[in-house]
């Protein structure tokens, strides 16, 4: 799938649209996810134009991964979620149900969080 310059985390990094901003780096925008389901549902992105996890695992420069990688460790331990254990997700492709074609790690904490997979 081709990266689509228009979607709403493009924007995001753009300035076009505001964000609850967390952490920032010279690759990487950390922001409170707008639709919480979790205490803490902090997204990382990279600023590199990545549709998804497969995309950046592909294409993305050593030094892009390990800073974006890098970050979702310190954005955890900040947030106080590293202590009492979180969940990362990262939706990537149709049957996964991503939403938003630019790739974002999901970090969820400050509750039990349960099953890690709803049943089919
Ligand atoms: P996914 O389904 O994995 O693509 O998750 C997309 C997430 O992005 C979803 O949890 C809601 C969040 N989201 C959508 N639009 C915005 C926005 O404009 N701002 C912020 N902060 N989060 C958004």
């Amino acid at each position: 799938m081709p990266y689509d310059p228009d979607n709403i985390f493009a924007k995001i990094l753009r300035g076009d649209i505001p964000c609850d901003k967390v952490y920032e780096d010279d690759h990487v925008l950390s922001f409170r996810d707008l639709h919480p389901q979790a205490p803490t549902h902090i997204l990382v992105i990279p600023k590199g134009a990545y549709t998804d996890m497969d995309d950046f695992t592909a294409n993305a420069a050593p030094e892009e991964m390990a800073a974006f990688f890098k970050a979702v460790g310190h954005v955890a331990r900040e947030e106080g979620v590293a202590e009492t254990g979180y969940r990362i997700i990262s939706n990537c492709g149709v049957n996964s149900g991503q939403e938003v074609p630019h790739l974002h790690i999901h970090i969820l904490g400050g509750r039990k969080l349960g099953r890690m997979v709803a049943a089919a």
